[in-house]
Parts: structure tokens; sequence; C-alpha cells
């Protein structure tokens, strides 16, 4: 039987970063396979990821959990006949909730070992508020409070006390006996998404949750708070300090900016990846294409007209990534 863990949790909190550090670490011996599915993604995370793990495969566009079910689980069964793999690592969008996936990959046959929740240590205040944010946490069952090199103890100590307190009150539950999915969760801590081994370990019993969700109601999406994303290329004389100005004057209603950028200044291309007004920059050699960032946020409209006008950018409406 294939086995299979769900990685959630928002946008930026280190979803990739525990892929990339920890995943092949801990199942050496196994042959991983692992499926992205990054919010309206450019095809970055999997350029990152293809350099750690040979396996990957990239579902592009969209939210997997409402819209895509029939793209992930073809998407699913492409990978199992390619690469027959032994585990397989989903990870879901920053913008979406991890239980229709669990779902999708029951149906497949695949059990479903652990979802784990990153959550980000520093940055759990700005967006805790977010709907899909607590159904994330209420939707797993291993909680990694990452990114803690940025927090002192005591934040630590009262972001958990947070953290379990919404997981107790969006905890799934079963729609007919009213009881927790979960039997029980762990919450672990980690730095540059390294957890030891024994957080994917026997968390539990699967078995006990089948069917339980057939009423499972999947939350709205187009509520206020939703995400939405735009994608933009940019111009071409472009330097670093233009990228550093836009950065810095982004509001915090966008919480993620991704993507690979020419400069003008630095000879290599840059893979770029923002998240809550903190970014990381990493040279990428081989990307031939043009300069491309994708805005992820709430309610972004009005704050991408203004960049748009500030920086002349080009749009693309319709982002998709030529496969
Ligand atoms: N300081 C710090 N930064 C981190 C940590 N984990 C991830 N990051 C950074 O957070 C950003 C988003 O990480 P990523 O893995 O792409 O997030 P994802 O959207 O959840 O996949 C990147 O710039 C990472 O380098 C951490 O433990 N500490
Ligand atoms: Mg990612």
């Amino acid at each position: 039987m294939i086995h299979s863990f769900i990685l959630t949790g928002f946008l930026g909190v280190g979803k990739t970063t525990m892929l990339t550090n920890t995943v092949k670490q801990h199942f050496s011996d196994k042959k991983i396979a692992i499926i992205v599915n990054e919010f309206g993604d450019v095809g970055i995370d999997s350029k990152i990821l293809t350099n750690v793990h040979s396996e990957v495969l990239e579902i592009s566009e969209g939210c997997i959990c409402c819209k895509l079910s029939e793209e992930f689980e073809s998407g699913v069964i492409e990978i199992i006949n390619k690469y027959n793999p032994e585990i397989i690592f989903v990870e879901t969008s920053g913008a979406s909730e991890p239980f229709p996936i669990f779902l999708s990959l029951q149906n497949l046959g695949i059990s479903v070992e652990g979802i784990i929740c990153v959550v980000d240590a520093k940055n759990f205040d700005s967006y805790k508020d977010n709907s899909t944010a607590k159904y994330q946490l209420g939707g797993s069952n291993i909680l990694v409070l990452n990114k803690t090199d940025l927090v002192t103890e005591n934040e630590l100590q009262s972001l958990k006390q947070d953290v379990v307190e919404i997981k107790e009150q969006y905890n799934i539950k079963n729609n007919l006996t009213g009881k927790a999915i979960f039997n029980h969760y762990i919450v672990r801590e980690a730095e540059q998404g390294i957890v030891g081994k024994e957080a994917f370990e026997g968390v539990y019993e699967i078995d006990e949750i089948t069917d339980i969700a057939k009423d499972y109601k999947h939350h709205d999406h187009t509520s206020k708070d939703s995400i939405t994303q735009q994608v933009v290329y940019l111009k071409e004389d472009i330097t670093f300090d233009n990228i550093d100005t836009l950065l810095k004057s982004l509001p915090q209603n966008i919480y993620r900016v991704k993507g690979v950028i020419k400069t003008t200044d630095v000879p290599e291309p840059l893979f770029i990846n923002y998240s809550f007004g903190d970014a990381s920059f990493e040279a990428l050699a081989n990307y031939e294409e043009r300069s491309i960032l994708i805005f992820i946020g709430e309610s972004i409209e009005k704050d991408m007209t203004k960049l748009n006008k500030k920086f002349s950018f080009i749009n693309i409406p319709q982002f998709r990534l030529n496969r």
C-alpha cells in the first residue's frame, strides 16, 4: 500500500522548506514522490524542490481543495504510474484546506499517515483570523510550529496556547456522531522546517476515520477573506533596488510574493520568496524566461492597481504554466 502525508499551512509558513530540509533525510530508504500545489504557482517551488527530490509533480493552478479534485486525482495516478513511490507527500496550496485532499487520497486507496499543519511562529497573529488558516489547523493532526528562530521562548509558549485553542475550536468533527475526527494530535517545534522523524510516526489509526466526511461542507472561499492572486511580468530594466523598494512598499494584506527576476545589476536570475514582510533571494541558474512575480493576499485588487502603475507591471490575467 502506498502511504502519504499532506502538508498544509498558510501561505509562506515553510511547507516547501520542510520538504526540502527534512523529508528526504527521514525517508532516504524509501521511494518518495512529491506533489505540489502552491496557490497560483508559476512552477517555482517545483524548480526548487527538484534540486532535492527527483520525483516532483506540480499541479499548477487554482486550489485543489475545491476545483481541482479530478486534476489532483489524475496527477496522483500519473505520479504512481511513473515512479511507483512508497510514500507521497502532497504540499497543498497555502490557500486551501487539507480535508478534501485527504478524501481524494483515500478515494484512490492511498493511506494517509498524517496531515501536517505548518505554523509560522513569527507571523501567526497576522493570519490567524483568516478562516482558511483556522480550518487548516482544525483539519490536521500534526502541528509544527516553524520559524522558532524568529521568536522568544515566551512568545513561543503563548503561540502554542493560541494554536491549540484554535485547533480545539476548529477541530473537524464527524457530522453524524459529533466526535472529533482525529483521536489525537501532536504539536512539534521546528526551525527551517526541520523536525524529528517521530513527528511522522504513528499519529492516528487512519481506519478510524474512513467514511466520516460524506457530508463534509467545504467552507466558502468567496467570503471576504478569501485569497486572490495576481501574476505580472516586470519591465526589463529593473534593478535590485527597485525590487527592494517594491517589497518594502507592500501593504499587509499582500502576504506572499514569489517569482524569478532578472535585474540589471545582479548577474544571475534571482528566486524571490517573500512572506509577511521578510524576503529571501536565491540565485537560480538556467532561467530563460521573463521576470515574473506573483502576488497573493486578501482583497489585493486595489493595491495591485497602484503597484501596477508605480512599477509598470504587465498583468497576466489568466496565467497558466506551459507544461
Ligand atoms: N527565519 C526562518 N525563515 C524560514 C523558516 N522556514 C522557512 N523560512 C522562510 O520562509 C519563506 C517561505 O518558506 P516556504 O517554505 O517557501 O513556505 P511555503 O509557502 O509554506 O511553502 C522562505 O523565504 C523561507 O526561507 C524558519 O524556520 N526560519
Ligand atoms: Mg511552498
